[in-house]
């Protein structure tokens, strides 16, 4: 009698490992259902009551559930799957196998990351779907248990792959070499040939344990205890300081995210979570202690790396910061990421000469390849996407698109975000996707995420679901550039977040005019989607057409206002934003946009209005046309050139000079003046809103 019993369903697989010796074996076929029912009957009859089914892969045969339930109904206790994953990518399939009896999985994997894993099984995407796959399981709560054969390609990567396990919390994984009986194949002879040597290197790096095969290892005794320690540090936004309603900044958390599952130990210093430090960056006041202060709390976590990020506006201050820290702790290595590194290298090296590198575009594919090259002592100079001076001149290496699938990637969290005590939030941000589908002239969207790529509705409940399971809070804003960019995945969100009783909380996103239909508009506030921040920008058609805007020219303050009262009927809040100040903007035009920012506050009290004056943002339309010189910036008139003249420094602002200009640390004056230059334009419309005079300037009058 035995208590184990193991089935095997036939040798089809839709992997093709190297290391496959199935395949060669073409005289094995597949079983019939009624022969796996026979051998499942024998097995309970010889006393068995756990049941493996193996291959192959046994999740590709379309019988697998009814085979399943067959071994359930036959009085089988543990139902193990031995599979490669790739079918449970599809959360359906995990869902059915379980309802039907499964309850325990064992996964092979092959290598830590998705290059290994798919040159070994020479399958496109089997890593990222194997990987989906133990996510899925794990949040239905299923014991996983990962095997690795090794063999000459994954051998070094051992270590890598255990760190993998302890991310997805399996704690149970078997390391095999490759199957001996198959002596035909170069792989495997290669292997064991050297196996006495492999078996002795294993034992030196993993000390007290026995390496012989099959050797099945307890996860958290091989990962050794000192890892690669990589710090972002990420420059707030400064001017939405109050940290009450700032969530920690998502730019630096999926890159850490992503890292960690590689392996490294990272820390993100969130300067807008740092609330003396930020406020006094915004203010102006102790700004010198405050960045001494936050040196020090880089350095306290002894970091391998720095990692800076910042958007445009608050390059000044990652500029002081790797310039100070450099002075104090030489040989650390710093990297700067974002728009400016990615647009710019070549001016953003010669301004801030002391980061030794410049990572470009979409950082997490990079600094996974950059970070493992330093910490294995490779010359990560031959790292694509980055840049870094070499004999005073700025050298750039190639610009690879890297394509990966959001939903590979691990769900994100706060739980690394440096100083981060509470575990309620106001809000938190999310994306469900990247990159936009417009293409507006003063946005820099394209520049790092130049493509639409989404993350999937299930994969966005189960990322709501980590985050609510962590922390607690009040709602959720999607930052995607627009959620309607693909209405059909926005509605199968609303209705999987109702489905699954998450409409306990509120959800902001982001959208277009265009875009705002009232079915849509109905079906995600009966989710509790309540409020939505839309881009009007201007109530002229010209300025709207300069903008690329691609919305109704001709018909804007008439969609505005319809839209207000499709939003007032449905109880949502509306967050917008205006931009003044275009080149060809005259200022008719401009009071034709106050007139319907009056309008608005008019027409609506759940509103909250954000005016901003136009900035060139290197790489975008606009600055690529100014460059060209398609025009002028800045022949404004009376209207700004008061506001201009009062704050001297502020025309320069349009000029593409300006953000590198400005990129040297000068107290916040820079912010202090954009400001105070806003409050300007907020006076002007409060103007409208409280006096009587505002029926005079109405939009109306000015058509
Ligand atoms: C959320 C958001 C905000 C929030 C920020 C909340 C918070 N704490 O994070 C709020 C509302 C406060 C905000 C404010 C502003 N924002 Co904003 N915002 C965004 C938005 C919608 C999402 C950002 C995000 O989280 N993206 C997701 C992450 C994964 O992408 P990412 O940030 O691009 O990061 C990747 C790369 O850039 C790179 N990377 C970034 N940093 C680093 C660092 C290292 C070391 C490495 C290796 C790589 C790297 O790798 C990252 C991962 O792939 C973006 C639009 C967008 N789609 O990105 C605009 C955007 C960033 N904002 C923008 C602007 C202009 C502003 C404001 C100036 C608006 C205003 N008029 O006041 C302010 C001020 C910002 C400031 N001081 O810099 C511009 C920035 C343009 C530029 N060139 O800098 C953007 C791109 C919008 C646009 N349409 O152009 N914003
Ligand atoms: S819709 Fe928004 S994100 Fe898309 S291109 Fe225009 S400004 Fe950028």
């Amino acid at each position: 009698m035995s208590d184990f019993f193991e089935v095997s369903v036939g040798p089809s697989c839709n992997n093709n490992c190297i290391l496959c010796v199935r395949k060669n074996r073409n005289d094995d076929k597949d079983k019939t259902a009624a022969e796996i029912r026979k051998d499942l009957e024998e097995g309970r009859k010889n006393g068995a009551l756990d049941i493996t089914f193996t291959g192959g892969e046994p999740t590709i045969r379309p019988d697998i559930f009814e085979l399943v339930s067959y071994a359930k109904e036959l009085g089988f206790k543990k139902i193990r799957i031995k599979t490669n994953g790739r079918m449970l990518y599809y959360r359906k399939v995990c869902e059915r196998l379980i309802r039907c009896g499964a309850n325990d999985f064992d996964i092979h994997i092959q290598g830590h990351c998705d290059d290994l894993h798919d040159s070994i099984t020479k399958t496109d995407k089997s890593f990222s779907q194997a990987q989906a796959g133990i996510k899925n399981l794990k949040e239905l709560g299923q014991n996983v248990s990962m095997t690795v054969v090794l063999n000459q390609y994954n051998f070094s990567f051992l270590e890598d792959m255990f760190s993998f396990a302890k991310q997805h919390n399996i704690t149970d994984i078997a390391v095999l070499p490759v199957d001996e009986s198959d002596k035909s194949s170069p792989v495997t002879n290669n292997f064991l040939s050297g196996t006495a040597r492999r078996q002795k290197e294993l034992s030196e790096k993993f000390p007290g344990l026995d390496i012989s095969w099959p050797c099945i290892v307890e996860n958290k005794k091989l990962v050794s205890e000192k890892k690669f320690r990589i710090v972002f540090v990420w420059f707030s936004s400064t001017e939405w300081t109050d940290s009450r309603e700032t969530p920690p900044n998502l730019s630096t958390v999926y890159m850490a995210k992503v890292l960690e599952m590689h392996g490294f130990e990272c820390v993100c210093v969130d300067v807008d979570m740092l609330k003396d430090i930020s406020i006094s960056f915004y203010t102006g006041k102790g700004v010198k202690n405050s960045m001494k202060k936050l040196i020090r709390i880089v350095d306290s976590q002894d970091p391998d790396l720095v990692a800076v990020g910042s958007w445009s506006r608050s390059m000044p201050f990652a500029a002081e910061f790797i310039k100070q820290f450099k002075e104090e702790s030489e040989e650390t290595m710093i990297v700067l990421g974002g728009f400016n590194a990615t647009i710019l290298p070549e001016e953003t090296l010669s301004i801030i000469p002391e980061a030794d590198c410049l990572v470009r575009g979409a950082g997490e594919v990079t600094m996974k390849e950059l970070a493992s090259s330093i910490r294995d002592g490779k010359d990560w100079r031959k790292v694509s996407n980055i840049s870094y001076f070499k004999d005073g001149k700025a050298v750039s290496t190639q610009q690879k698109k890297h394509c990966f699938e959001l939903d590979s990637l691990p769900y994100v969290d706060f739980e690394n975000v440096y100083g981060l005590k509470s575990k309620k939030f106001n809000h938190i941000s999310l994306m469900t996707s990247r990159g936009c589908t417009y293409d507006c002239t003063y946005c820099s969207v394209h520049i790092i995420h130049d493509k639409y790529i989404e993350y999937s509705p299930q994969y966005t409940i189960a990322q709501i679901k980590h985050l609510s399971d962590l922390y607690d809070f009040g709602s959720i804003v999607f930052r995607d550039d627009s959620l309607m960019n693909n209405k059909k995945k926005a509605i199968r969100l609303a209705k999987s977040i109702k489905s699954n009783s998450m409409d306990n909380f509120y959800y902001s996103y982001q959208s277009r005019l265009n875009q705002a239909d009232y079915d849509t508009l109905r079906t995600l506030r009966d989710s509790n989607f309540s409020s939505i921040f839309i881009g009007i920008e201007s109530a002229s058609a010209d300025v709207l057409r300069f903008f690329n805007k691609r919305v109704d020219y001709e018909n804007q303050r008439q969609n505005v206002l319809k839209t207000i009262e499709k939003l007032n009927r449905l109880n949502i809040f509306l967050n917008t934003a205006f931009i003044m100040g275009t080149p060809n903007e005259t200022e008719k035009e401009l009071y034709r946009t106050v007139g319907l920012i009056g309008e608005v506050l008019k027409k609506t009290d759940a509103v909250c209005i954000e005016p901003n004056i136009l900035v060139l943002y290197p790489g975008t339309g606009l600055w690529n046309d100014y460059v060209s010189g398609k025009y002028e910036v800045f022949k404004a008139f009376e209207f700004y050139q008061d506001i201009f003249r009062k704050y001297s420094s502020i025309p320069s602002m349009a000029s593409p000079n300006f953000l590198i200009r400005h990129f040297t640390y000068s107290d916040d004056k820079f912010l202090k003046l954009i400001s105070t230059a806003k409050q300007e334009v907020l006076d002007e419309m409060e103007k409208y809103r409280y006096k009587d005079n505002f029926e005079n300037v109405s939009v109306e009058d000015t058509n």
